[in-house]
Parts: structure tokens; sequence; C-alpha cells
């Protein structure tokens, strides 16, 4: 029998029809479907309708494959390992397809390329496409995702339809968007961001690891803003294959907020509400790997801060018309680093993710359970079997690498998580009153200072420097330059994205107020200086109180530094080392500033306004002086 979604027994070019309603698509989704499907000439169609009864089928699909495998000692949860060539972003096979490579990138006049993105001909684009895509789905099923970003009634949301030849990809998606028939409703007969995905087959047809198929040779990840289009090819994995996160609400969805004057941001979302019981919301934009998810979800330990969470990877955020900037979260469930995630760090995620979540990459037990460096202290190995994440047998002590993969992941729905913000999914967003910039920099850089105005907050964005993480594909440690950490999330010219932030200072607006955080400063002894975590709720206490006016801010030549005495250390069983934490070097920063300019004038070059080349100059004169 039919299952009873099929309404009729329909072919579209000569695919079957097996899951869905064909009636209840659009002339133009119909028209998107069909142009695929005579390109990747999949054997069936599937039109995802969102509903459990669709995910369970998919899972225990999954399961029969071997792709995934229950974790039986939680509730729904799985967990897939990939292909260990597929474990990460790929930032050199990510591209921006413009008619003009300036429009994608920026060019300086070294002629060196910076890193800030990866620029495609149309005439390439269309090549690679054919040469990917042509029959890669042949025996297979393509599936079919309308999904929304934000909330479906926000009128902050956008709608994308994503076709993949991937079922984990699909209940990833379920998990991390708004996704099935309601979007589609929606829709109407309106335009839509097109995310074409293939997990690709290797052009010899030999696949190493058939439960996890890719194409890591092959990889390809494009855009192309000016038809609001993502193709995708060659990974299963994370930003590369769940095209509504970092493809859609950040690379399209930044070219959608230049032209239509708001912002897209690596950013998370946390409410807070101080002792009064007066809430604020603050923005901040880490890169990848660098504490976003944590600090959304913080657990404050000075007494009477209630923390709440909106989002943890991505920012959709605007003026209104009392010129307060509102953002929205556009997703849906977050897809967190595992390792370093324990009861002691991040309890609030421990008490999130163990039902309802698919596993990626992390190390099983014995018991039906996941294992990751950090829960040392929580899962007692010793009485169990663990299997790391390549699914060979792994001792504590003994084996030589870790268990679980450095940028493995929980995909997870964020309405379990216990602090969600009761506005999370508020059509309007919620008021932003801060915004935090931050990196990992083990030296030099201090716990936190505030930009003096909004110019000076748009050139601290610019300059973020991190050091390297496993969340792409570079190897180390080095400290590399990461504009609003949205190095590898660029859409469009990076010193166009600069001058747009810039523009956000427009009359009759509040504009948030800047911060620059480091959580991650180390001693001599290569310790951190700062204990991190829920104790980060001292210094979300001190930006609340600047938001508020307290004069608890003073006057230095890299920005305003917090008074002394004036970040609350009660209660801290130790003393951290407040000076180290402060100090100003001043020959530590003309050499900063130095690296920072040669930087931009090397990676940017004139597409970086002239303001934000004066705010080095200004900041260097100053520190001169001092
Ligand atoms: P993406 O999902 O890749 O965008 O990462 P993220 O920015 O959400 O980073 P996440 O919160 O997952 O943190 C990554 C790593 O940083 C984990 O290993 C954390 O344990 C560590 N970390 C987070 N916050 C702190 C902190 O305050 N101090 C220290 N020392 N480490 C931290
Ligand atoms: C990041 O790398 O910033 C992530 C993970 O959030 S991914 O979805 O793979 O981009
Ligand atoms: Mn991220």
């Amino acid at each position: 029998l039919a299952h009873p979604n099929v309404g009729l027994f329909t072919h579209i070019r000569g695919a079957s029809v097996v899951y869905g309603n064909l009636k209840t698509l659009s002339p133009k989704v119909r028209k998107f479907i069909e142009d695929n499907v005579a390109l990747c000439q999949p054997d069936e169609i599937h039109i995802c309708d969102g509903s459990e009864k669709e995910n369970k089928q998919l899972l225990s699909l999954l399961q029969k494959k071997g792709a995934i495998k229950p974790l039986p000692k939680y509730e729904n949860c799985w967990l897939a390992r990939t292909n260990p060539a597929d474990t990460a972003r790929v930032e050199s096979k990510t591209l921006i397809c413009t008619e003009h490579e300036r429009d994608a990138v920026p060019t300086p006049k070294s002629g060196k390329r910076g890193g800030l993105g990866n620029w495609i001909s149309p005439a390439n684009m269309d090549k690679a496409v054919q040469e990917r895509f042509a029959n890669c789905m042949k025996g297979t099923t393509m599936y079919v995702i309308p999904f929304s970003m934000g909330p479906i009634q926000s009128p902050l949301a956008k709608i994308g339809i994503q076709i993949t030849d991937s079922a984990y990809v699909v209940c990833s998606m379920r998990i991390m968007t708004r996704m099935g028939q309601a979007v589609l409703d929606k829709l109407g007969n309106s335009d839509f961001v097109r995310c074409l995905h293939s997990v690709g087959r290797p052009k010899n047809g030999k696949l190493e690891y058939p439960n996890w198929p890719c194409d890591p040779e092959r990889v390809i990840v494009l855009h192309k803003p000016a038809t609001q289009e993502i193709v995708s090819y060659g990974s299963g994995y994370g930003g590369n294959s769940l095209l509504g996160k970092k493809c859609f609400a950040l690379r399209i969805g930044c070219t959608i907020a230049r032209s239509e004057g708001w912002l897209a941001e690596h950013m998370l979302i946390l409410g807070i509400t101080n002792p009064q019981g007066k809430k604020h919301y603050i923005a901040a934009a880490f890169p990848s790997q660098c504490g976003k998810t944590n600090l959304a979800m913080l657990t404050p330990t000075i007494p009477g801060y209630k923390a709440e969470c909106v989002g943890d990877d991505i920012a959709w955020m605007r003026f209104d018309q009392n010129g307060v900037l509102r953002a929205i979260n556009p997703e849906n469930g977050f897809f967190g680093v595992a390792p370093g995630t324990s009861n002691i760090s991040n309890p609030i995620a421990m008490n999130t993710i163990f039902k309802n979540t698919i596993f990626t990459n992390v190390a099983s037990t014995s018991d039906g359970g996941v294992y990751w460096e950090g829960l040392e202290k929580e899962i007692d190995t010793s009485k169990l079997e663990v299997t790391d994440w390549k699914g060979k047998k792994w001792v504590r002590g003994e084996s030589k690498t870790p268990a679980a993969h450095p940028n493995s992941r929980f995909c997870t729905p964020a309405h379990q998580c216990p602090m969600i913000d009761p506005n999370w999914e508020s059509p309007e967003g919620v008021p932003i009153s801060a915004i935090l910039f931050g990196g990992r920099r083990p030296h030099g850089i201090p716990l936190i200072y505030e930009a003096r105005d909004w110019k000076h907050g748009v050139a601290m964005g610019a300059a973020i420097r991190s050091q390297a993480t496993s969340a792409a594909e570079f190897k180390g440690h080095a400290v590399m330059h990461d504009p609003f950490a949205m190095r590898p999330f660029f859409g469009y010219n990076c010193g166009h994205y600069v001058q747009h932030w810039l523009s956000m200072d427009k009359p009759g607006r509040k504009l948030p107020k800047v911060f620059h955080v480091n959580w991650f400063g180390r001693d001599k002894n290569n310790k951190f200086l700062w204990p991190g975590f829920g104790e980060n709720s001292r210094i979300i206490d001190y930006i609340v109180r600047r938001v508020d006016g307290e004069d608890i801010a003073r006057d230095s030549p890299i920005g305003l530094l917090p008074k002394e005495g004036s970040i609350n250390l009660e209660g801290l069983p130790s003393k951290p080392d407040m000076k180290a934490l402060f100090e100003i070097d001043v020959s530590f920063w003309l050499k900063e500033i130095d690296s920072i300019r040669q930087y931009f004038e090397e990676a940017i070059g004139e597409d970086l306004p002239k303001e934000i080349y004066d705010q080095l100059t200004e900041m260097k004169q100053r520190l001169q002086k001092s």
C-alpha cells in the first residue's frame, strides 16, 4: 500500500515520488525540483513534511544502512561516524560566485589574496556544477527540504529549499531549522533560497567508507548571491551540508542583509537579568570553537543573576522604527562542539543533549552512551569499553589519539535547553544592548575592554584575531586574523562589509555599546589566567552595569578598561592575577597595531574604509603618548 502522504502515484521526469504530496508545491518549487531531477537523475523523490513519522522512518533507514547507531543509554539519541576525510568545513573549497571578483573578495594592490573568501566566475561555477552533479543521484533518493531560517511567522525570517541525497542531512536539518509542510504553506508562490546538496561519489566509484558516502577530492561549496543559490558537493558534514547554517544564514544572509540594511552575524544571543530584575540582551561574535555555545548557556556564578539563551551561533539583527537593534536566532537547534562539554564547563548543554540528539564523531561506550575529552571526571571509562570516533577500541591513558574528534558535535533541538529564553522565538526579535567581539589570544589582550564609540567598535570587530581551531582544515594554533569572526563566512567583499557596519550609525538609532573580551589569556606556565565558563558572568555583570551607565570605566590608549575593583571577584576560590589580565604592554600593542594594519593593507587594501585605518593611527598615537 502506498504511504498515506502520497497523493497520487506520480513521477517527475522519470523519478517516482515516494513520499510527500506534489500537489502542495508551488510552480516555482516544482520547477526547481524538476531542473535538479534532470541534472542529478535520482530514482526517487521524497518531499519532506517535517513530521515525527517521517523522522522515525528516516532514522530507521539510516540505522539499517549502518550510517547511524542508536545510543540506548539515552532517549532517541544517535551516533554517526563520518569518513575521516570529512570532519570539518573546507574553507579553501568554499567559493562566492559574482560577475566581478571585487564584489566577492577584496582585491588589494599587492594582488595577494588575503584569505577572506574565494571567488569563482559564473561560467566556472556552471562548469563545476555540471562536472559534479550530472547523474550524481542515480540509484538513490532525492530529498526536498523546505525550511525557514527564523520562526516561520517572523517578518525577519527567510525561506529556503534544500535538495539533498543524504537522509542524515534531512534529520539534522529538522533539528537545526523549522522544516516541512508549514514552511511550504507560508511560502506560497514566493521566491526562496535555492540550495542543492549532494554527498557525491568518487570518480572511481569506490567508497572507502560505505557508511558515510562523500567525495573529499572534489568537495566544493558554492554561493551565488545574485540568484540566492547555494550548491554544495562532496561533503556530508556540518556547515558544508546543513546549508541553512553558514551558507544561507551567514554567506547569502549577509548579502541580503546588506541590500536590506540589516546585519547577519556569527553571534550568540544571551539574555541577562540583573539582581534588580532588569533584563538586557547581548550578542557576541567569537570565531569557530572560541566559546559562543558556552557563553550562550552561561550559568552565572555571582548571586542574583539569571541568564537565558536565545541562540548560540548566528544572529540576524535589524534596527526597528524606534531605533532599537533587534535580533533573532535564525536557527532551531544547536550544532555544538562536544569535546570540553561537561557538567563542570557547561551543565546546561549536558541537560539539553541527551534526548532527540544526533552525535557525530564522538566516542561511544559499551553501555550505549557517548564519551569525549572533558568527560574524564564524569564517565568512569575503566569499567566500560570505549570505541573511538573511528570505530577502534580506545583505552584511556593508553591510546595515543583522542577518543572523540576535536570537531565532533551534537545536533540538538534548542527548545530542550533548560535556560531557553521565553522570547527566543519572538517574531520581532529581542533588543540588543551590547555587542561583544573576542577570540582566543594567549598573550597581550586584556580580559575586557570597551570601544570609545561605534567607529572604534567596528574597528575592533574588523581586527579580531584568534588561534586556529579544528572547525576548519587548518593545522596548529597559529594566531589568524578573523574579521568579525566571519572570515570563513563572508558572502561579499569584507571591506564593503565593514563599510556596511559603519553605515549602521544613523540619527535616531540607539547603538549598542561594543566590547572586546578574551577568556583565553595564559600565564608563564601556559595556564589560563581567567577561570572562564560560569565565572564569565563577572564580566557580563560589568558589561550590563556599563550599559546602565555606571561610572566604572577608565580611559586607556586601547579603549576603556574597568576601574580597579569594579569587577566583582567575590566568592572566587582563588583570586585571578588581575594585573596580568589587564596589563597594557605598549610594545606589544604597537606591534599588534602594525600587524593589523599590515594585514588590512595586504588582505583588504583600499576596499577597507579609511575610517578604520584612521582608528589604528589614532590608537597608535595614544599609545606613543602614554
Ligand atoms: P562553533 O560552534 O564552532 O562556532 O564554536 P563556539 O564558538 O560555539 O565554541 P564553544 O562554546 O563550543 O567552545 C569551544 C571550546 O572553547 C570548548 O573546548 C570550550 O571548552 C572552550 N571554552 C569555551 N568557553 C571557555 C572559557 O570561558 N574559558 C576557556 N578556557 N575555554 C572555554
Ligand atoms: C563553525 O565552524 O563556526 C560551526 C560549525 O558553527 S559548522 O556548522 O561546521 O560551520
Ligand atoms: Mn559557528
